[in-house]
Order: structure tokens, then C-alpha cells, then sequence
């Protein structure tokens, strides 16, 4: 992704505040099929986590028919390979839009040159591509590294003055959430005391965040003091993996996570979880804002940045009951 440029931040339904960045012209079809509704093609990542389903909910939400979108919904179920048929189905589908969530980074070239060639916008949501900019018509995701970042100081601060033992669960492999997490808490954590026992993928998933705590237990047992996991769901899995094998999360094993979705907000309010970083999955309203300026040949920004907060174990017990995911 290009170097930013962040514009003032746009205040939306939800308390979502996005900042904008860039500019690129309008594409596709001026105002959808002869009806004026707009048939979207939404090739998701698949269920994978609780912000998976927050997300999809959202967006299910947001592309409704009393929205003007006739929806036609793929979950890939964390496969690359069925999400690029997807896309190339919803081309072939002549589809007015197609909206990606791409699970991981690269090999996404050629079909997105065949929207292209289709005169198909596409609109990518929550993750990037390394694919040309001139791809896709706008990005309406989060800032991942600064969330890593966020994550990487919390545990700086907090524990980087005295030696401390760490294991990562990391996120999807090639995945953007998971490459970028990793560069912004690695660059925080720099120069501290902390060391790196392991780092495995969980696939952002609790079944896999539990397997691989398993095996680190198995390694490592009480030489591990923290957990990073790159999502809430892995974190909860590490939990179970915690528990069996007699030690304390929370306290025996700190635990920083990303999402902040309702179950990590809680296992964050009872002392399992230390720190958690927001990650919002809401983003629904503002994707389907773009999709229908993009089809109506308006221009919209190249990207629209989700601003993202934090949360220790007492404001995660203030906010716990309010919490819209
Ligand atoms: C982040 C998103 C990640 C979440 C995981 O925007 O791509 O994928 O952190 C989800 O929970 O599975």
C-alpha cells in the first residue's frame, strides 16, 4: 500500500471514525442493473473467528435490497484458491460490483485484471492486496500494523525491562492482518528484554490457537511468561490449552491479543486476557457507501482507515455491556 495520505476523519453511524486518504476516479457501471439495483458479488474470507462473523453480519446488513443491493455471498472457507473462483464466478455472473475480503496478500494479478477487463469495480474490505492500486477502485479496511504496534508498546512498557519469555500465535500466513501485526509489534518490542520462544500460525481460529499452545506447552511449560496472539479467537483456544495444563492465564501466562471481539472483551474483564487491541469489523455501512458512488462513477478515496482503540482489564470491565460486536 501506498504511503497515506490521512485527511481529516469522517464521523459515521456506529461511532465508526474513518480517516480517508488519496483519490481515484469512479469505475464500473453508472447506477447498477436497468432496476438501479446494484448486485454485488462478496467474495468473504469464510467464518473463521467471532470478527468474521462481526464482519459479515455488517456487511450482510449494509448490501440489503431495502439498501438497493441484490448480494450474492461466497465464504471461502479460508481458502485462496476457492476465493479467487469466487471472484471469477461473480465476473463471469456480470455482477455491477464485487466487494473482496482477500485472505491473503498476494496472487490476486490476474483476476483482478480480468474485473478490470470486465469493466467490474472491485472494492476490497478488512484486508489488502500487493496487487496494482489501479486494480481496485478504493480499501475500506484497519490499520494492522499500527494496531501491531499498539500491542507490541502495551507489552514494551509493561514487561520489556525485565526478561520475558514470549510465544506468538500468528494469524493467517500471507495474510496482510498477519504480516503487518507482526512488523508493527516487532518494531515496538525492539530492544527490550523480551525474547522469542516460538511463533506458529493459528489461522485465526480458537481449534488451531488451542493446538499449537499445546505444543508450545509442551515445549516450553513454565518458561513461557506472555502470549501475543494476533486475534482473540486463537487467544481464547491458547486459554483452554492454559487451563489443562494447571497454570493461570492472566497471571501465570499474560496474554495480548487483537480484535477485541465480545468473548476476548470478556476473558479481558475476568483477568484471563491482559490487553487487547480493538480491530473494528463494522464496516459494512462505509463499503457499501463507496460500492454505490464507485458504480455511480463518482470519484472516492483510495483508501478509508478504521481508527482503532485499547483495552486493559478495567476499561474492558466499563465497556463490557456495550460493546456493538
Ligand atoms: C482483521 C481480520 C482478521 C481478524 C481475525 O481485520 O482480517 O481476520 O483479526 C479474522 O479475527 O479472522
Amino acid at each position: 500500500m501506498k504511503a497515506k495520505k490521512i485527511i481529516t476523519g469522517i464521523a459515521l453511524v456506529g461511532a465508526i471514525a474513518f480517516t480517508a486518504t488519496g483519490c481515484a476516479g469512479g469505475g464500473g457501471s453508472a447506477g447498477g442493473g436497468g432496476d438501479g439495483v446494484i448486485t454485488v458479488g462478496f467474495a468473504q474470507t469464510g467464518s473463521e473467528s467471532g470478527w468474521r462473523s462481526a464482519n459479515t453480519e455488517s456487511m450482510k446488513e449494509a448490501f440489503s435490497e431495502a439498501n438497493g443491493f441484490n448480494l450474492i455471498f461466497n465464504a471461502a472457507d479460508n481458502k485462496p484458491e476457492a476465493q479467487i473462483a469466487a471472484v471469477r464466478s461473480f465476473i463471469n455472473q456480470g455482477v455491477d460490483a464485487i466487494v473482496l475480503a482477500p485472505i491473503v496478500t498476494d496472487g490476486w494479478d490476474d483476476v483482478l485484471k480480468e474485473a478490470k477487463d470486465a469493466n467490474i469495480p472491485v472494492i476490497l474490505e478488512d484486508r489488502t492486496v500487493s496487487a496494482s492500486e489501479d486494480l481496485y477502485a478504493s480499501w475500506i479496511g484497519l490499520d494492522f500494523e499500527k494496531e501491531g504496534e499498539t500491542a507490541g508498546k502495551w507489552v514494551a512498557d509493561n514487561f520489556g525491562s525485565t526478561p520475558t519469555n514470549m510465544v506468538v500465535l500468528e494469524g493467517t500466513t500471507g495474510s496482510s492482518a498477519a504480516t503487518d501485526r507482526a512488523t508493527g509489534f516487532d518494531s515496538a518490542i525492539k530492544g527490550t528484554d523480551i525474547t522469542v520462544l516460538d511463533s506458529q500460525t493459528g489461522n485465526f481460529t480458537r481449534a488451531d490457537g488451542k493446538t499449537v499452545m499445546e505444543g508450545f506447552l509442551q515445549k516450553y511449560g513454565s518458561q513461557i511468561n506472555l502470549l501475543f496472539a494476533h486475534n482473540d479467537d486463537m487467544g481464547l483456544g491458547a486459554l483452554e490449552a492454559i487451563k489443562a495444563a494447571g497454570m493461570k492465564p492472566g497471571t501465570d501466562i499474560k496474554i495480548v491479543t487483537i480484535d477485541a471481539v465480545k468473548d476476548g472483551m470478556t476473558a479481558l474483564s475476568n483477568g484471563e486476557f491482559n490487553y487487547i487491541v480493538e480491530c473494528n469489523p463494522l464496516l459494512g455501512e462505509k463499503t457499501a457507501e463507496v460500492v454505490k458512488k464507485v458504480v455511480a462513477g463518482e470519484s472516492v478515496d483510495k483508501s478509508y482507515i478504521v481508527e482503532d482503540q485499547a483495552f486493559d482489564q478495567e476499561q474492558a470491565k466499563k465497556v463490557l455491556d456495550s460493546r456493538p460486536y
